[in-house]
């Protein structure tokens, strides 16, 4: 690359960011909760297209909720944008890091790109995804996956959240008509292809001490729901033999396949919701619901892991005289990610002077469905001590500076080649 190195302006980062950091911070002062479909999330899109609409872009919305901001050369106008962004919701109790920091990059270096004079050969568009994560709705990737036409309207219209608020009422709230989702994805022939600027959300950059990744894959995830069927029934009165306790049965299929995943490679699994009822400490538990994260960038593990699990649960309710029914509600194929675009990043990094690794990623990214129906990319700045998805998630400044360096670089390499 011989042109000359980008200039961020990290002031307006900075100031963005943190103006970011202020919508919906959860009262405790722990996190976040700028979950799907709330006020925090909406507050959060708004900021986005008012802070888009000060640089000079075309701001707009489409039937999810999503966010886009575009900038186009008039030269250019009909050619498909290259995308950059990331999503605008946390998980409960999350951090501001997880979604935020890529779309808060993303602007900034939008407001590079557009100062920078460089001949474009395509227009860009800034994309601020919702409902990225899924626990509020298990609607997971909704905003990527309607852009792209990959929803399962079935499984959307029945979407509740565990206070009974239907995604369909949630979505009105904002003047969202659920049935119009599909619609979203009329414009896929408008995009060149996708790259996402995320944080690692796990520890291996900051012990490799290296200050960028590019990812080579985002992982497959598939969470299913066990549902066990016992009886309630009296904990002192109740014979032992007699006790058909969905909880026991529960316990016994965390432990039996938390011990098979640790067994493999390139498998993880995370028993991480469950609800007992009636929940109370006299009452052998008539019925749970154990739903389970799997994830793997290998399709065949996942096939075999969800095998595994579901007689495991078949046996374990066996023992206790409790039925099982399994529901997978949210399952994303494995997505490689665009081999010239690594290459990109990797030129981007090193024109900066930083060095570079290639990752796989274990989280899940709107990267991942974008990658289904488009190139795309990934580039990863480093989390502190690994940690997400918690109120302790932190990226250093100077570490979010790299990584809006390199997306800048990046998309300027891709803006200016003039293939089709
Ligand atoms: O769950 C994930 O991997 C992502 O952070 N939504
Ligand atoms: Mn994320
Ligand atoms: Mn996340």
């Amino acid at each position: 690359m011989t042109r000359p190195m980008l200039h961020i302006d990290s002031d307006y980062f900075l100031t963005a960011f943190r103006e970011l950091a202020a919508i919906g911070r959860d009262p405790s002062g722990r996190g976040y909760q700028r979950l799907a479909w709330s006020p925090a999330e909406r507050e959060a899109h708004r900021w986005f297209r008012e802070r888009a609409q000060q640089l000079g872009l075309i701001v707009s919305t489409d039937e999810a909720g999503n966010s886009f901001a575009d900038f186009i050369p008039p030269h250019v106008k009909d050619r498909p944008a290259l995308a950059f962004g990331s999503h605008l919701d946390s998980v409960p109790y999350g951090g501001t890091y997880d979604g935020g920091y890529g779309v808060v990059a993303a602007l900034s270096a939008a407001k590079t790109l557009m100062d920078s004079g460089l001949p474009f050969a395509r227009p860009f568009r800034v994309m601020a995804f919702t409902d990225e994560e899924g626990p509020r709705f298990g609607t997971g990737l909704l905003g990527s996956k309607a852009v792209t036409g990959a929803l399962d309207m079935e499984h959307v219209r029945s979407a509740h959240d565990q206070a009974g608020t239907t995604l369909r009422e949630a979505m009105a709230n904002f003047g969202c008509d659920l049935e119009k989702l599909p619609n979203a994805a009329q414009h896929l022939s408008r995009y060149f292809g996708y790259v996402e600027l995320h944080i690692e959300q796990g520890p291996r950059l900051e012990r490799l001490g290296i200050p960028i990744a590019t990812v080579t894959a985002i992982t497959g995830i598939r969470q299913v729901s066990l549902h066990f069927e016992g009886q309630a029934n009296h904990a002192g009165t109740t014979p032992k033999p007699e006790r058909q306790n969905a909880l026991r049965s529960a316990a016994e299929t965390i432990m039996q396949f938390s011990a098979y995943v640790d067994g493999t490679d390139n498998l993880v699994t995370n028993p991480g919701r469950i609800t007992a009822h009636p929940n109370a400490t006299n009452v052998v538990p008539g019925s749970v619901r154990l739903d389970w994260d799997i994830r793997s960038p290998e399709p065949e593990l996942l096939e075999q892991a969800t095998a595994a699990l579901i007689s495991m649960a078949e046996r374990a309710g066996a023992s206790f005289g409790v039925t099982l029914t399994t529901d997978i509600f949210h399952d994303v194929p494995p997505c490689p990610l665009h081999e010239p675009w690594m290459e990109a990043i990797e030129g981007a990094a090193s024109h900066l002077g930083l060095t570079s690794t290639r990752l796989v990623s274990w989280a899940g990214h709107d990267a991942g469905v974008m990658g289904m129906v488009m190139p795309a990319a990934m580039i990863f700045i480093p989390s502190r001590k690994g940690v997400s998805h918690a109120p302790e998630e932190y990226s250093s400044d100077d570490a979010m500076l790299d990584g809006v360096r390199v997306l800048a670089e990046t998309a300027a390499d891709l803006l200016t080649r003039v293939e089709s």
